[in-house]
């Protein structure tokens, strides 16, 4: 490695490093990407760079970003240099979905085609409501009328009918939302990220960022329709799509005063849905379907039956509530947005169907299963078991 290129290598090294020190501290609203390290933050932030390594910034070799420039340029139909020429940070600058894209699977030989998330609906009606309007957007009857189009854009292609309500809780609510707004997922002013949405398992919601200029049927702004469109593709759950034409790309077009699905769109969601039925008229207007007690892939509804395993508020001050393999964060205003979750995915080691919950005065939060007895102990994301015994010791209660 001569001099030269070795200097280069440990920029990028330091680049990383300075990418995770500064990451969740990073506030700025949609910057535009010109150096390489906010190229490597949107690498992180769409999924090409994996955030689990975090821990171990120095690991990030040259290759590692490399591969992840390349794979990035795969998706978005580019050629595959893996360097960030103008053309890869230009596509960096497009406005988008805020939805990682599903990359690194299966490989660049797979065929480009939609991808599917890995939950869906057990249900084919579906309620939804706008419970935050655009803030510009003043005739609230017109977007419900474009929310009604986007949903439609989906039903039309299977037997799913989506109903919207103005009572109870809903499948899939629609908010316009401003920077952070609960999840977690900050907006970042014009710009940028356009929205975001939930794949079924995590609630399906669609959250939209109210500081871009939704418009409808016009060319300037973003089109409120498409972008709901493809919105409601991740509530359902598709991924994004490598094919370029698809609604499920992640990139925002422009308005397409035509618009209409991929088949590789339709593909998808009938993986997911299957076809519509033949005879399947319009549904008469009157239509009420009952409410749908199963709100998941298998994941139960706590508002459709109460009886819980476990619950506890720990150390932090949050509350959780645990039944069979789920658990959710419960606040003061009702269940947190984007439960229910997979206890398994959150808290490393904790089984599923637990007896009990308990957090000591000292701050110490423990489980009960049987004849078990779980510590845990709350890390970078989420919790992890640190103790697994069959009881408590005598003496071992401090
Ligand atoms: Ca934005
Ligand atoms: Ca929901
Ligand atoms: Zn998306
Ligand atoms: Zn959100």
């Amino acid at each position: 490695m001569d001099l030269c290129r070795f200097q280069f290598h440990l920029l990028r090294v330091f680049a990383a490093c300075v990418i995770f020190v500064h990451f969740n501290s990073y506030v700025s609203a949609a910057p535009v990407i010109s150096s390489e390290i906010q190229a490597m933050m949107y690498l992180q932030k769409y999924g090409y760079m994996n955030e689990s390594s975090s821990n171990s910034a120095s690991l990030i070799s040259q290759m590692a970003v490399q591969t992840a420039i390349k794979e990035f340029q795969r998706f978005s139909g580019l050629p595959e240099t893996g360097e960030l020429d103008n053309t890869t940070l230009s596509m960096m600058n497009m406005p988008r979905c805020g939805v990682k894209d599903n990359v690194g699977h299966s490989g660049s030989a797979r065929r480009k085609r939609y991808a599917l998330q890995g939950s869906k609906w057990r249900v084919t009606d579906l309620t939804y409501r706008i419970s935050k309007y655009p803030r510009r957007l003043k005739d609230k009857q017109k977007v419900d009328k474009e929310i009604a189009k986007a949903f439609k854009v989906w039903s039309d292609v299977t037997n799913l009918n989506f109903i919207n309500t103005d009572k109870g809780r809903v499948h899939i609510d629609v908010r316009f939302e401003e920077g952070e707004h609960g999840d977690g997922e900050r907006f970042d002013g014009p710009g940028r990220t356009l929205a975001h949405a939930f794949f079924p398992q995590y609630g399906g919601d669609a959250h939209f960022d109210d500081e871009e200029k939704w418009t409808i049927n016009q060319y300037y702004g973003t089109n409120l329709f498409q972008v709901a469109a493809h919105e409601f593709g991740h509530s359902l759950g598709l991924s994004h799509s490598d094919v370029k034409a698809s609604l499920m790309a992640p990139f925002y077009r422009g308005y397409e005063p035509s618009f209409s699905l991929d088949e590789d769109d339709v593909l998808g969601i009938q993986a997911l849905y299957g076809r519509p039925r033949k005879e399947a008229a319009a549904p008469t207007p009157d239509y009420k379907p009952k409410p749908t007690p199963d709100y998941s892939d298998g994941s139960p509804d706590l508002c459709q039956d109460a009886s819980i395993n476990a619950a506890t508020t720990t150390e932090d001050g949050r509350t959780y509530v645990f039944k069979g393999d789920y658990y959710w964060e419960v606040k003061q205003t009702g269940i947190a947005d984007g439960y229910p979750r997979k206890i398994s995915e959150d808290w490393g080691g904790l089984p599923g169907n637990l007896d009990a919950a308990l957090t000591w005065t000292n701050g110490k939060t423990f489980f009960f299963k049987e004849k078990r007895v779980l510590e845990v102990q709350k890390q970078e994301n989420g919790f992890r078991v640190s103790q697994d015994g069959f009881c408590w010791v005598r003496g071992n209660s401090e």
